[in-house]
C-alpha cells in the first residue's frame, strides 16, 4: 500500500514537473506563432505551388497557419483577412487578388498591430500599411518577352494578348512593358488583346474567340501567365494549326506544365516568375516581429526559357 502511494506520488511529480517546464518554455518564447495567408485564387497551377511553398515553410518553422482561398473574388479575401485580425493572428501573408480595395482592411490589421506582406502582387495603398512586397518586376518581365518575340519574328508581327485579371499588377505591367519595347517597331502590333483571368480555361475560352474572328491573321499569342497559354495552345490547335509554328506562343511564369509545352514544340519560350515566396515571406513577418524593418519590395530573381533549352531543364524545375 505505501510503495503504491509513493509510486503515485512519484508519477504525480513527473507530471506536474513536465507541465511546469512546458509551461515555462511557453511563456519564454511566447507560444506557437500564428499565421494567416490569404491566397486570392487556387484555380492556377502557379497558385498551387506558391500556396505549397507557404505550408511547407510554416511546417518547417513550427508556426500555426490559418489558409484562406478567395476562389477569385476579393471580398472573400477582404473578410479572411477580418476573420484573421479577429483571431488575434501574429502575421498576415497576402497574395491580393487586385490592387486596389485593400485600404480599410489593411488600417485594421495595422491598428491591431498585425503585420501584413504581401506575396507575389501589390496593392496600390499607402506604403505604411504593409510591411514588404515580395515579389517580381512585371515591368521587367513584359519587356524581356517583348524583345524574345522581335528577335523570333524579325520585327514583324500581329499579335494576340492574353491579359491576366484586370486591376492587377501583374496585368498592368507586364502589358505596359512588352508594350515599352514593340513600340519601338512599327510592324509589331497587337491587334487582339481581352482578359482570360490568368486562367486556362478561360484564357482557352477567349483564344477560341480570337482564332474564329482573327484565325489565319494572328502570328504571336502572347500570353501573361502559362496558364491561358496552356488553354490558348489547346485552342490554336483545334482551330487546326500548329501552336509553335504556325503560330508563336510566348508565356510568363515558367511552370512545369510550360516547360512541357516547350519539349513539345508548342510554346516559343518563357519568362519565369518564381511562385516559391513562402521561405521570404516568412522571414520578413520574422523580421516585422524582431522590430526590424525591410524595404518596401523584395524583389525575386527571375530567368528566361527558351523553347530548345527546355529538354535539358524540366527535370529540375521546382515547380
Ligand atoms: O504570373 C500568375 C498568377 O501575381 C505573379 O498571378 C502573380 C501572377 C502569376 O495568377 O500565374
Amino acid at each position: 500500500m505505501k510503495r503504491k502511494v509513493i509510486a503515485l506520488f512519484l508519477i504525480l511529480a513527473v507530471v506536474a514537473g513536465t507541465a511546469f517546464a512546458n509551461g515555462q518554455q511557453e511563456a519564454a518564447d511566447g507560444g506557437k506563432k500564428v499565421v494567416g495567408f490569404s491566397q486570392c485564387d487556387s484555380q492556377q497551377a502557379w497558385r498551387w505551388a506558391e500556396t505549397e511553398s507557404v505550408k511547407q515553410e510554416a511546417a518547417k518553422r513550427g508556426y500555426e497557419l490559418k489558409y484562406n482561398d478567395a476562389q477569385a473574388v476579393q471580398a472573400n479575401q477582404i473578410a479572411a483577412i477580418r476573420s484573421f485580425i479577429a483571431q488575434g493572428v501574429d502575421g498576415i501573408l497576402l497574395a491580393p487578388q487586385v490592387m486596389t480595395g485593400f485600404g480599410p482592411v489593411l488600417e485594421e490589421a495595422k491598428e491591431a498591430g498585425i503585420p501584413v506582406v504581401l506575396l507575389d502582387r501589390l496593392v496600390a495603398e499607402d506604403e505604411d500599411l504593409f510591411f514588404t512586397f515580395i515579389g517580381s518586376d512585371f515591368v521587367w518581365e513584359g519587356e524581356e518577352m517583348a524583345k524574345i518575340v522581335v528577335e523570333e519574328t524579325g520585327g514583324k508581327a500581329r499579335i494576340a494578348e492574353l491579359q491576366g485579371t484586370p486591376g492587377a499588377d501583374p496585368t498592368i505591367d507586364r502589358k505596359k512593358g512588352f508594350e515599352n519595347v514593340i513600340n519601338e517597331y512599327p510592324d509589331m502590333q497587337i491587334i487582339l488583346s481581352q482578359t482570360g483571368d490568368f486562367n486556362r480555361t478561360k484564357g482557352k475560352e477567349v483564344m477560341e474567340a480570337f482564332m474564329k474572328a482573327e484565325g489565319n491573321n494572328i502570328d504571336v499569342i502572347y500570353c501573361h501567365n502559362d496558364d491561358m497559354a496552356i488553354g490558348a495552345i489547346q485552342a490554336v490547335r483545334e482551330y487546326g494549326l500548329e501552336p509553335g509554328q504556325d503560330i508563336k506562343i510566348y508565356s510568363i511564369d515558367g511552370i512545369k506544365d510550360a516547360f512541357q509545352a516547350m519539349v513539345d514544340g508548342d510554346l516559343n519560350a518563357v519568362v519565369e516568375c518564381t511562385p516559391l515566396l513562402g521561405p521570404q515571406g516568412f522571414d520578413a513577418l520574422e523580421a516585422a516581429w524582431r522590430g526590424e524593418t525591410l524595404p518596401k519590395w523584395v524583389m525575386s530573381e527571375d530567368g528566361i526559357f527558351r523553347m530548345d533549352e527546355a529538354a535539358a531543364l524540366i527535370d529540375g524545375r521546382a515547380y
